[in-house]
């Protein structure tokens, strides 16, 4: 099957792959979740088809090995994540994984032999709707899951997941940008240097729920005005840390109703930034700012941290064969950050990482609307295979 075969049979996976949700009328594909299970089960047969081994492991990774002949041989991951978003678009995760897919298949059908293992993994969950804590998959496999992950996590096998340290000499992942970069340079791929850095957090404002036509305005606990007041303030300092990105994702009332002075609110936040240092000092800021509001208003804050990522850097080495990939084909290489996060960042705590972007439409992306072009996809799958090709000669399995 040649390259643009290979690219239209991808296009279409991804839109077979689409259907395939827990929530009727959107796509949303959570951790462990039936549809998770019936998603790897079609990417599985994908992967066996291309001859790949096929199993998912303890923490629902879906896992496909291309064996090297090579005696001792190390192993390289390729891949992204398989779960979702609420309300999801379709390339968010999947257009990485079946990118990967379809690079090896073109390799195998060159008859091409590797001085090192391929492993395509399809992630089972990097967004973290489940648990709110991301990178269950990928920090199972890596081996970095805490016991405070765990005491979040229902299904506590999933640290049976774990690869031996050194086994992975390197991981690159195929990603839609998630951003406007690329569609404004009118690039079809772009070459990633780091990820930023992101805190989530779990906020909650407790005042004092009351008739809503009896308490006078001046007595009142108002939870959730306390909270208004906050992601306001969210924002405000966000914007002043040139760069950061700050958001309040979801909001909950307790025992909402339209006559009822709200005594709960519980509101998600999430703080990025390349700067760990500026990350830091804007989650401070904002901690600050939630207890001056609740001293004003006679309200308690509960402020939890649910997880920390630091910002990674994409490996030199790794980083440049993409390059050069992408120049071979006389295009522009752009070299971009990335604001959202990545599995890619939880796998620089064991190996060498490589991210390469592929553009999307007005940068769209948790929503349905995501779309890339074929012909770009094309691209990705052809600078993928090369990529792969370059490091078979580059090393001898070993960066
Ligand atoms: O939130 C993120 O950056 C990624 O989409 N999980
Ligand atoms: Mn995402
Ligand atoms: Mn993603």
């Amino acid at each position: 099957m040649g390259l643009l075969d290979l690219s239209r049979q991808l296009m279409r996976r991804c839109d077979d792959l689409g259907a395939i949700s827990e929530e009727r009328g959107q796509l949303t594909r959570t951790f462990a979740s039936p549809a998770m299970r019936r998603a790897n089960k079609l990417v599985g047969s994908w992967m066996r088809a291309a001859g790949l081994q096929v199993r998912e492991d303890a923490a629902f990774n879906l896992l496909g090995r291309w064996e090297s002949k090579k005696r001792g041989a190390k192993t390289f991951l390729l891949g992204s994540h398989l779960d979702t978003v609420r309300n999801a678009g379709k390339y968010d995760g999947p257009l990485g994984v079946l990118t990967a897919i379809a690079a090896v298949q073109l390799l195998r059908e060159r008859r091409v032999e590797l001085p090192f293992h391929v492993e395509v993994v399809g992630f089972s969950d990097e967004e973290g709707v489940r648990y709110h804590t991301t990178y269950l998959g990928s920090r199972a496999l890596a081996g970095t899951l805490t016991a405070a992950d765990l005491a979040h996590v229902a299904e506590k096998q999933i640290v049976k997941a774990r690869r031996p340290r050194g086994e992975f000499f390197g991981y690159a992942e195929v990603h839609i940008e998630q951003g406007p970069v690329l569609e404004e340079k009118n690039l079809p791929v772009g070459v990633v240097t780091a990820v930023a850095g992101q805190s989530r957090l779990q906020v909650e404002f407790q005042g004092a729920a009351g008739h809503a036509g009896t308490v006078p305005m001046k007595q009142r606990r108002d939870a959730l005005a306390g909270a208004a007041e906050f992601i306001l303030a969210v924002e405000a300092i966000a914007a002043d840390g040139a760069g950061t990105v700050a958001t309040v994702g979801k909001l909950s009332v307790a025992h909402g109703a339209s006559n009822v002075i709200p005594g709960h609110a519980l509101l998600t936040l999430d703080v990025r930034d390349q700067r760990d240092s500026q990350r830091l000092a804007v989650v401070r800021a904002l901690r600050a700012k939630a207890k001056a509001i609740c001293k004003q208003r006679g309200l308690e804050l509960s402020w939890k941290p649910v997880q920390q990522a630091a910002a990674v850097p994409c490996d030199k080495i790794l980083t440049q064969i993409f390059s050069n990939c992408v120049a071979q084909r006389g295009l522009e290489v752009l070299k971009l950050p990335s604001g959202a996060g990545h599995d890619a960042v939880v796998l620089a705590a064991i190996c060498p990482v490589a991210m390469l972007f592929v553009r999307c439409k007005k940068g769209i992306s948790h929503n349905p609307a995501e779309s890339v072009k074929p012909a770009d996809v094309r691209v990705a799958v052809e600078v993928l295979a090369d990529f792969i090709l370059r490091l078979a000669k580059n090393c001898s399995g070993a960066l």
